[in-house]
């Protein structure tokens, strides 16, 4: 979906040009105050942080959050000179993260009646809604239950919008103790910091993955596991690398041995090879996913929504997007998707209904390890309407009425808790496997899916100027761009 993609970036542009601005204008008198802006500091990798929070003082700066663990400090500061006067012994790098805030991509929520109650039976095809539930059957859900259906000693921190707290099929599922905001890099735990405020995503991915078998709405694929809320989203929609690192941290530092991260940081889109600003941020990023992986945590994140080559970022002509585009032959993996394409982390594209790719799912040989269902709402009609009910029903909170219920949505967002559930299962039926072994398991079990044939193009329709918007190829054996190593199952790992 490039020109999703395209208006998620003009919109993160815009919103941050001001500061951006006032960055660069090296000619205002020293006296004056900036802009109130938020920096990364890092210290020489395995260097405590004491001397760069000294020379962060120094510099009018103000330490938000101190990171011992991957030597990174959160600042704010109104110095418009800072980042100058910042460098020095005990100082790696430092970044301001203006502009570096990726929208969510939010996708739409189609709401259901509510559900009545019927009594809970501990099948979850008694749910009262799991009529809807096709990606259930699709992985074999009700026959892993059969079996397990998942442990409480397994937590999985949900990083993004938050989770309803009251939601009728989530306040049994959540582990209070451990959730929190991580909104501007900073813990704040109170329960009203971490449940949604303007986005119902992290509630709809909780669900997918541990919605109660109670006799109310839906089920989720481990309803035995608990959820933590982990907010990284803030309140515009945003998703900034120090409240990013701020998630993987606590996640790693609480005992979860699972994340997932429906959402994607797209640092190539803005150039950052090119861009010695950026590239701190984004080894802070990775300072972070190393360390919790070093904790043993799992990280699973959505490939994205574009239907782009991520293994195939060279070609790149769609950028930038306020001007002519121009082929940009430089792009390397110097800075990459993050968390998506972050060493480690299990990579999920999505599929829908019919098992194909869904049309907007980011695809590519050797950056896709496994594939899950994530809706696909315009196939039956080859694009022209969408049909909600092939898109992924879970639980939904309204953020204008502030209420509880259920919905669709499609996204790789959905895909990827649909992952992170089946890893949930695994470990529940096989504990104390490392993350490296849990990845690898989930990848052997999971039922491979070949390559179609030439070109794929499954919504022609869509556009009335151009029918091959949603082209793709597949590459690959086996293992493929499409769908990695394939579906993954919720039986093949408790069976
Ligand atoms: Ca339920
Ligand atoms: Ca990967």
């Amino acid at each position: 979906m490039k020109n999703l993609r395209r208006k998620t970036l003009a919109a993160a542009s815009a919103a941050t040009l001001g500061v951006g601005l006032a960055l660069t204008g090296g000619l205002a008198p020293a006296a004056a105050a900036g802009p109130d802006t938020s920096y990364l500091v890092l210290a020489p990798q395995g260097a405590n942080t004491s001397k760069a929070a000294a020379r962060v003082a120094a510099a009018k700066g103000t330490v938000v959050a101190t990171y011992d663990q991957i030597g990174v400090l959160v600042v704010r500061s109104t110095n418009p000179d800072f980042a100058t006067q910042v460098a020095g012994a005990g100082v790696e790098s430092v970044a301001s993260t203006a502009g570096l805030g990726t929208a969510l991509d939010e996708g739409e929520t189609v709401e259901v009646s509510a559900a009545d109650v019927a009594s809970a039976t501990g099948d979850p095809t008694k749910e009262p809604l799991y009529g809807q539930q096709w990606d259930m059957n699709m992985i074999h859900v009700p026959q892993a239950h059969a079996v397990n259906n998942g442990s409480a000693n397994v937590v999985v921190g949900v990083l993004d919008s938050g989770i309803s707290s009251t939601h009728p099929d989530l306040a049994t599922q959540i582990a209070k103790d451990k959730s929190t905001s991580c909104i501007g890099g900073v813990v704040d735990t109170t329960e009203a910091a971490w449940n949604p405020t303007n986005s119902d995503h992290g509630t709809h991915v909780a669900g997918t993955i541990a919605a109660a078998v109670n006799g109310v709405g839906v089920t989720g694929i481990a309803p035995g596991v608990k959820v933590a809320a982990v907010k990284v989203v803030n309140n515009d929609g945003y998703i900034y690398p120090e409240a990013a690192v701020c998630g993987f941290l606590w996640a790693a530092d609480h005992g979860m041995q699972l994340t997932n991260n429906s959402y994607y940081i797209d640092p190539w889109e803005l150039n950052c090879r090119n861009d010695a600003r950026q590239r701190p941020v984004w080894q802070a990023v990775q300072r972070a996913i190393r360390y919790s992986q070093s904790k043993g945590v799992l990280n699973v994140a959505s490939a994205g929504n574009s239907n782009y080559d991520l293994a195939h970022k060279i070609t790149d002509t769609g950028s930038p997007n306020n001007g002519t585009p121009e082929e940009r032959v430089n792009l390397t993996n110097a800075c990459l998707d993050l968390p998506a394409e972050a060493p480690g982390v299990v990579t999920v594209g999505a599929v829908g209904p019919t098992g194909a790719k869904s049309y907007y799912s980011s695809y590519g040989q050797g950056v896709i390890d496994v594939t899950a269902p994530g809706g696909d709402t315009r196939y039956r009609t080859q694009g022209v309407r969408s049909t909600s009910t092939d898109g992924i029903l879970s639980t939904t909170f309204n953020t204008v009425t502030r209420t509880n219920g259920w919905g669709y949505k499609q996204g790789t967002s959905m895909s990827g808790p649909h992952v992170t559930g089946v890893a949930a299962l695994a470990l529940s039926a096989h504990p104390g496997m490392t993350p490296g072994q849990l990845s690898s398991f989930l990848e052997r079990t999971a039922v491979a899916k070949s390559c179609p044939e030439g070109v794929y193009n499954p919504v022609p329709l869509i556009s009335a100027t151009n029918p091959h918007l949603y082209d793709a190829t597949c590459s690959g054996g086996a293992r493929n761009g499409f769908y990695g190593a394939g579906m993954v199952d919720a039986y093949n790992v408790v069976k």
